[in-house]
């Protein structure tokens, strides 16, 4: 089936299917959404004038991009990209630009694709060529579920009753812990035990997402997302204390609960491998790590578990025997730091630097990946621009934009129209610090104004009837390192 697939992908020419995720609220939907905004209003100019939109991204800048269009979406049992539903809401659609706002969160895969028409400059066939990009926009907690086809029901529960016994989810583990440890996983199976357990879990699960610490990391990532599985004998088992000696007895709880995680393997995990995951040529995962730091030490490390179970995904995708036979496999990630804009670009290679040291130390705890790597902290749609404000006598470097109606600054409450300077702060120098909490010289005024949300930019009119396009931090060095070296 895969074999086929790949066989007709590899028949219809160059393609290029690239994966967007993250966890939730990292920014898919947008960094997507602008994606296509860009590729979509580039085509070749007139004349050889200089492009000074997008310098980094090549193929345009060298004027060879002779344009780029939407196509139908190719995979029958996909949902499509809501791609007019998101631009419309960014830009305030047929609403005017006073109603925009960002797009609604998206809780399920979707997917996409456009042909990209350019001129060739590299290989036997010069000239006019094309290649088709498929985007695949799936939630990072499914990656997270991908080591667990490497894992034993007794792996699992030991690893997540470790993880529950750890001082940072002492919390909100407890109930849970206090249950597991009154019910002996040898005794006879019980379908309320079962459900009561599960329950638990789930919500250990969700408690950990929502708590400000935002421990967000842990599989089965169906289990806070359930879609019409919810309820179902997949989505009700739960870690149990095993004896590690003994085999689950026929009849046990334990038998019972392994049987219902090897379901969630089989009819959850496993499809989303050979149907999606194994398809992907590229990959960039999204991180929101200036929330992430805000919030201290405690979520840091988290995300840092987080990116090594991403990265521990890619390699079980190389190693299991799901793997496709006829295509490469994915043979570059992404990792980008989303939001750029709600600091000053003084501190956007500080926040990138942040990234890189994530992103190492979960590198030298996965070996042989095998793809490169590459860091970069962007903003898919930049809301604000940067001011220096003279405050007694001294410059001070800030950022301006529209905030979000309710939001509150300094006691004041904005309605979501009119604008405001604040002072985010600076970034440490060394990325190590925000391991151990310090340099990270918030005062409590900006760590309020970190979490400012500002509107999406107002776009202004341009020469030939449509606006100029949306302003974005760093996205040409993201095309580049993702599509660039298929469009030479
Ligand atoms: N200022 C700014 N805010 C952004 C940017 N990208 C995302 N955001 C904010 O982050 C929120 C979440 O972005 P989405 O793109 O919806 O995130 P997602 O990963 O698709 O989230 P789910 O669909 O809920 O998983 C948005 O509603 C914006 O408030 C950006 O480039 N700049
Ligand atoms: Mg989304």
């Amino acid at each position: 089936m895969i074999a086929l697939r790949n066989m007709a992908d590899l028949v219809t020419g160059a393609g290029l299917r690239l994966g967007v995720t993250g966890l939730s609220r990292a920014g898919k939907t947008v960094f997507i959404t602008a994606l296509v905004h860009h590729l979509t209003r580039m085509a070749k100019a007139p004349a050889a004038e200089p492009r000074r939109n997008f310098p980094v991204f090549r193929v345009h800048a060298e004027n060879r991009l002779t344009r780029a269009w939407l196509e139908p979406q190719p995979d029958d049992s996909v949902p499509r990209f809501a791609y007019e539903d998101h631009i419309a809401a960014l830009t305030g659609g047929g609403k005017g630009h006073e109603a925009r706002e960002w797009p609604h969160s998206t809780r399920r895969i979707s997917e996409l694709r456009l042909t990209i028409e350019f001129e060739k400059t590299e290989g036997w066939r010069k000239g006019a060529s094309s290649l088709t990009l498929d985007i695949v926009d799936y939630p990072g907690e499914w990656l997270l579920d991908l080591p667990l086809l490497e894992k034993s029901y007794a792996e699992f529960s030991q690893e997540m009753i470790d993880a529950a016994r750890a001082p940072a989810r002492a919390a909100q583990s407890a109930e849970l812990l206090a249950f597991l440890s009154s019910r002996e996983a040898t005794a006879p199976a019980q379908e309320d035990d079962a459900r009561k357990a599960a329950d638990l879990f789930t919500q250990y699960l969700r408690a950990c997402r929502n708590d400000r610490l935002a421990l967000s990391t842990l599989p089965p990532g169906r289990f806070l997302m359930p879609g019409d599985l919810e309820g179902s004998p997949a989505l009700t088992f739960a870690p149990l204390i095993l004896d590690a000696q003994q085999p689950a007895a026929t009849g046990s709880l334990a038998a019972m609960m392994e049987r219902r995680y090897e379901s969630y393997k089989s009819i959850v995990v496993r499809p989303f491998f050979r149907d999606h995951f194994a398809r992907l040529d590229r990959q960039i995962v999204l991180a929101d790590v200036l929330s992430t730091v805000n919030s201290g030490p405690a979520a840091v490390r988290d995300l840092e578990n987080a990116l090594a179970g991403v990265l521990g995904a890619f390699r079980t995708g190389r190693s299991t025997l799901l793997s496709t036979l006829f295509r490469p496999r994915i043979d570059r990630i992404l990792f980008a730091a989303t939001k750029a804009d709600h600091l000053h670009h003084t501190s956007h290679d500080r926040l990138e630097a942040i990234l890189r040291l994530l992103v190492a130390r979960a590198i030298a705890r996965a070996e042989n990946l095998g793809a490169d790597i590459d860091i970069i902290a962007l903003a898919a749609v930049r809301a604000t621009r940067e001011a220096l404000v003279r405050e007694r006598g001294a410059d001070l470097e800030a950022i301006a934009g529209v905030p979000l109606a309710g939001e509150v600054i300094d006691g004041e409450v904005f309605e979501g129209k009119s604008e405001a300077a604040i002072f985010p702060g600076e970034l440490p120098i060394d990325p190590a610090q925000v391991f151990r909490g310090e340099g990270l010289a918030l005062s409590e005024s900006e760590a309020n104004f970190r979490a400012v949300r500002f509107r999406p930019p107002l776009l202004r009119p341009a020469f030939d009837g449509k606006t100029e396009a949306m302003p974005h931090i760093r996205m040409d060095r993201a095309l580049e390192f993702l599509l660039g070296d298929r469009l030479k």
